[in-house]
């Protein structure tokens, strides 16, 4: 099988910017400590470039409080990148200061224009076979009939999934550990999505680490959660744990930080 999927030569991250104090969160927990984000970023970045990748670190965007969580302004494919309209209104406008730089990099980009169409990357997991998209509070059907006829021009399917109520993103509760493997909470696995693939599950009480990437060589998860670590050593991954505890109070994760592709 194929393995685009999660075999990449870029990514993408945006550093942090000071107002990130500001950023979006379901449950006010605190503000974040900008310098120990830096230093977990850093760190995240470290471990995408330790695969091989070429990483275009961009620069912090004060007017966009949560733009260090690049994955929501787009969606990248072998074929092309679709640039996203996100439905939080406050990080609509970083969807455009992200184009001209998969601009740059790809010779197809598309984007979701519709007016009423709203749709974040954080909503979207893309396996060898499909891409699946939850609708959630920030993924309507409109943006999501949007995608299916730009993707299907490329000759990818999307199924059309359901983000659990309460939580953010659909990839806050799962991630694609390989072609045939997903890593997902049991709340989101009990919906019946994941049918056909084999699933490993985040330990009880470790939901917040379901937000992990698969990048190259490495599984890159939330640091501190031991017996979902324990679950991905056991199953032969290698995992490298990065900080996350400022990025968790803004109910981000590991692959909110950056845009993983291999441009054509
Ligand atoms: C937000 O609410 O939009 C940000 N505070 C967190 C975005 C996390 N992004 C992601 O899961 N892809």
């Amino acid at each position: 099988m194929s393995d685009a999927s999660y075999r990449f030569t870029h990514a993408i991250t945006r550093a942090p910017a000071a107002s990130i104090t500001r950023g979006l969160r379901a449950v006010d927990t605190g503000n974040p400590d900008l310098g120990l984000m830096q230093a977990h970023h850093a760190d995240y970045i470290a471990a995408l470039r330790s695969t091989g990748a070429t990483v275009v670190e961009l620069a912090a965007l004060e007017a966009f409080p949560d733009s260090v969580f690049v994955e929501d302004t787009a969606l990248c494919l072998p074929q092309g990148a679709v640039i996203m309209r996100p439905g939080a209104p406050s990080r609509l406008g970083e969807a455009a200061e992200m184009a001209p730089h998969l601009a740059a990099l790809y010779g197809d980009l598309r984007r979701i224009n519709g007016a009423d169409s709203f749709i974040e990357g954080g909503d979207i997991l893309t396996t060898e076979t499909e891409i699946l998209v939850g609708l959630s509070a920030r993924t309507n059907a409109a943006g999501v009939a949007e995608l299916t006829d730009l993707v299907g021009d490329w000759g990818h399917k999307v199924r059309l999934v359901q983000t659990p109520p309460g939580v953010l993103h659909f990839k806050t509760d799962c991630s694609l550990l390989d072609a045939e493997t997903i890593l997902s909470t049991r709340r989101l696995d009990a919906s019946g999505c994941f049918a056909g693939y084999r699933v490993i599950h985040v330990a009880e009480g470790e939901e917040a680490c379901a937000n992990t990437i698969r990048f190259n060589d490495l599984v890159i998860m939330p640091a501190g959660f031991p017996r979902t670590r324990d679950a991905l050593d056991r199953a032969g991954y290698a995992v490298r744990e990065v900080g996350n505890t400022e990025c968790a109070k803004l109910d981000g994760g590991m692959s909110c930080l950056s845009l993983r592709f291999s441009p054509r």
